[in-house]
Parts: C-alpha cells; structure tokens; sequence
C-alpha cells in the first residue's frame, strides 16, 4: 500500500517554466536545496514528449529518492513509471484513474473552495493542492486568492497531506507556517530564480520545513 512522500517542498514544471535553461540543471539545483517531489507540468506539449521528459526527469529524480508526479495526464504517468499523477478539477475522476493506475501510484488533486473540498475522496486521494493562496502568473485564468487564512480552512476540512500553492516565495512562504499544511508547491519562485537550489532553501527555511514533524 502507498504512503505519502515527504511534501515540504513541492517543485512543479514544465518546458516553458525553464525557459533558456535545460529542466535537467533546474531540478537538480532545487533537489539539492531541497524540494522533496517534482511535478512535470505541462500543458502546452504533446503526449509523446511529455513521455520523454517525464522519462527523463524520473530518471534523475529515481536515484534521490525524489518521486515524479505528472499533471493531468494519466495515460503519460503510467508510461513513464512517474509515481503519481495529479488530477485538477477538469481532470479524470479519482475512481476512474484508480482503476486505470491501480493502488501503488499516488493522486493528488488541486481544491480552491470548500465545495471542491467536500468532494475529495480520502480513500482514492493520497494529497491536496489547496490555493492560489496568493496572486500567480504562471496560471491561465487563476481562481480569487484565498490567503493562508483559505488555505488553513481548507486544510482542515479535507484533513489530508496538503500543499498550499500559488505565488509563493521565500518573502511569504513564512505567512504558511501553522496554517496545518505539509508543504509548498512552487513553480516561478523556484524556476525562475538564478539559482534554484538557493530559492528552495530560502523557501524551506522560511516555512520551517524542517522544524515539522513527519
Ligand atoms: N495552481 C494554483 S496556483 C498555480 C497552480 C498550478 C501556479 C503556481 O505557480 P507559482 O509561480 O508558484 O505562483
Ligand atoms: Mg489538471
């Protein structure tokens, strides 16, 4: 039976959020500072290369001990061997991507209110996404911020793992610490700093990543 990673810091990306620079360096700067999962997301690129790349990057994040979960899509995790797909409101249903992954692979699913909340389903459902806690670009057509006062409600209702998510940095990321949350989902902050690794540490500092107990 699966359990839960490590959530503190929750890397996502895709292509386009690395821009310039090959995801390979990118991810390997913020593992090394500390982001404990990675998220391939990728909305703009085709099934077979987002195979690709989760093939890649499952194969440098397999020997740290750090699991892949892909975005949407549960046909490119499976054929990757990512460890889990994450699963939006517009995304398969849990039940069907369950029968389709089995009992091994994790779901995650992405929660903005506390209608979404209620219909999470702790048997199918191993995390939480909650959020956009605060404004973010790196969304098309984000849901209203809820803060961290949102994100400790909503935290509290489903009663899962969760990550908050939604422009976080290592400015904010402190304003989390007690809101119940596990961890922090990060996409700009992390891939669009000049060193990814030293944004991760500043993040994880600045929540207290490491004063949680496991
Ligand atoms: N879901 C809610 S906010 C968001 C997603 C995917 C984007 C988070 O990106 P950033 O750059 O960390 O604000
Ligand atoms: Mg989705």
């Amino acid at each position: 039976m699966r359990a839960c990673p490590d959530l503190s810091l929750y890397l996502i990306l895709g292509a386009a959020d690395t821009a310039g620079t090959p995801f390979e360096e990118v991810v390997l700067s913020a593992v090394a500072g500390g982001v404990s999962v990675v998220q391939l997301r990728d909305k703009h690129t085709c099934a077979r290369d987002q195979v690709a790349n989760a093939k890649r990057l499952k194969a440098l994040l397999a020997p740290r001990g750090v699991p892949l979960i892909v975005n949407d899509r549960v046909d490119v995790a499976l054929a990757a061997g990512a460890d889990g797909v994450h699963l939006g409101q517009d995304d398969m249903h849990a039940a069907d991507a369950r029968r389709l992954i089995g009992e091994e692979m994790l779901i995650g699913t992405s929660v903005h209110n506390a209608h979404e909340a209620a219909g999470v389903d702790p048997e199918l459902v191993d995390y939480v996404g909650i959020g956009p806690v605060f404004g973010t670009g790196s969304k098309a057509d984000p849901d209203p911020a809820i803060g961290p006062e949102g994100v400790a409600e909503l935290s509290r209702q489903v009663g899962l793992p969760a990550v908050a998510i939604g422009g976080i940095t290592g400015a904010n990321a402190g304003q989390l610490a007690g809101t119940g949350v596990d961890g922090l989902a990060v996409i700009s902050a992390i891939c669009h700093a000049d060193d990814p690794g030293a944004a991760a540490q500043r993040i994880r500092r600045s929540f207290g990543a490491d004063n949680l107990v496991a």
